[in-house]
């Protein structure tokens, strides 16, 4: 298949190894839910196995910095003590929303990846630039302070309609999420090597 211009050219990566993070934002839902699915979706082609892939939600795109922290804490301790704490937990809420319990031989590793999922759209908020700067740094941040690969998932676009191409939702449109399912087992994978 030719592949586009836009966007990296395709590696293919063996996932079944890895244990991935998605945590994703509630604005703007109705893009957020085909993205995570995208990213979700590649995962599980590239061999990610469902029990290894957690999916959390914050509020909004603010919040995604420190849930991307508190999960890979969380996934450190649950592989130091087998399990007492969840990602859950460490955030302070309830785990109802996993998308699957810990239960495969690889369920207390930490996380190989985080992917972190975002919609801001400029029409929509005054601070649009606070906050897209502010949690563009904030993934940068943590991901260097971790050594952990974080995904970076959000769209920053001027409007719905270029909101809804990159989730996929348009005519020509494309989902983003899968682009960053792919990057996720990507850096999962050389991560590992680069240790
Ligand atoms: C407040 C706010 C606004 C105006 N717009 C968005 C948005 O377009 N996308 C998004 O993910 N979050 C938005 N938020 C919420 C902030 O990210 C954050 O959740 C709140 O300010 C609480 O800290």
């Amino acid at each position: 298949m030719a592949h586009s211009l836009k966007g990296p050219s395709p590696q293919e990566h063996d996932g079944s190894g890895l244990r991935i993070g998605i945590v994703h934002a509630r604005w703007n839902s109705t893009i957020i839910e085909p993205l995570v699915k995208g990213t979700k979706d590649k995962l599980l082609s590239c061999g990610v196995k469902e029990s290894n892939i957690v999916v959390q939600s914050v509020p909004g795109s603010w919040e995604l910095p420190i849930a991307v922290q508190r999960m890979y804490a969380a996934s450190q301790i649950q592989q130091s003590s087998s399990g007492s704490a969840s990602a859950g937990d460490l955030l302070g809420g309830s785990t109802t929303d996993l998308s699957s319990t810990a239960t495969s031989t690889t369920a207390t590793q930490p996380f190989d990846a985080i992917v972190a999922i975002g919609v801001l759209i400029k029409g929509e908020t005054m601070h649009f630039e606070y906050i897209a700067d502010s949690v563009s740094h904030g993934l940068m941040r943590v991901g260097l302070d971790l050594g952990v690969p974080v995904i970076f998932g959000v769209l920053t676009v001027l409007d719905d309609h270029q909101a809804q191409a990159r989730a996929g939702l348009t005519p020509g449109g494309h989902n983003h999420g899968e682009d960053w399912g792919l990057a996720a087992v990507e850096l999962g994978v050389k991560r590992s090597a680069w240790a």
